[in-house]
């Protein structure tokens, strides 16, 4: 049986990260064994294009530069990690997929949505996960954990203003409303493993 193939979304110090870990260890008690994974990166390529497309001056790239990077470097993870898990029945957890594009280079930044789609369907030959978390947490909550963790070290995105980041959660906001056979938005404030708890909720018609 192929595995399932989910995505953790949302703005900075939501807690992707730490869910994709609780999540793999929940379902491990279950017997199923599930990859942990991340955008951008996750595989050799990917990692590449990660250092480049976060690292340096917050104007290094452009909107339209930035989108086309994380198209390369998601169609290299989509080819040499997701579908080979899957399709060795591992289940995928991937800590940021394509929405995040949509929501960061595209509702922040004004790259068009149908544009990142058919990049998309070109890199990736239109993968989709089966089932996508937005985790939403006020902006300031997220950027409060994300400082509790970095200290003052941020990446090219973190490092943007409020504006931004609110433009990017309203991003991820409309997804989930157009989407609801995919996208599942998760009230990702409260303690880690009161989250997590309410993730194996949004998952039970997998684990009956
Ligand atoms: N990007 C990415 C794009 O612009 N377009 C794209 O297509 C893609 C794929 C990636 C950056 O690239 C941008 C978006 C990002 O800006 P990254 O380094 O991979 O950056 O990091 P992020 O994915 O941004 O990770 P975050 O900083 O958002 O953190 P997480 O993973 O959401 O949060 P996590 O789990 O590390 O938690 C942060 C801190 O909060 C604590 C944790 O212990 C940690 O210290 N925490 C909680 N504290 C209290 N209550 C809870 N419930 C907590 N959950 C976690």
């Amino acid at each position: 049986m192929p595995g399932r193939f989910i995505s953790l979304e949302g703005g900075e110090g939501a807690g992707k990260s730490t869910q994709a870990r609780a999540l793999a260890a929940a379902l491990g008690h279950r017997g199923i064994e599930a990859v942990v994974t991340r955008e951008p990166g996750g595989s050799e390529g990917a990692e590449a294009i990660r250092a480049l497309v976060l690292q340096g001056r917050v104007d290094r790239w452009g909107p339209r530069a930035e989108t086309l990077m994380f198209a390369a470097a998601r169609a290299d993870h989509v080819a040499t990690l997701i579908r080979p898990a899957l399709a060795a029945g591992c289940w995928v957890i991937c800590d940021r997929f394509l929405d995040s594009t949509r929501a960061y280079q595209g509702a922040a930044e004004g790259v068009d949505d149908a544009a990142i789609l058919a990049l998309h369907d070109f890199g990736s030959q239109g993968l989709l996960p089966d089932r996508t978390f937005v985790l939403d947490v006020p902006v300031e909550q997220g950027t409060a954990r994300a400082i509790g963790r970095d200290g003052a070290g941020t990446d090219r995105f973190a490092a943007r203003g409020a504006g931004f980041h609110q433009a990017v959660a309203r991003g991820f906001r409309t997804i989930a409303d157009r989407e609801p056979e995919r996208v599942r938005l998760i009230d990702a404030s409260g303690d880690a493993a009161a989250v997590t708890t309410r993730l194996l909720a949004e998952l039970s018609d997998w684990l009956a």
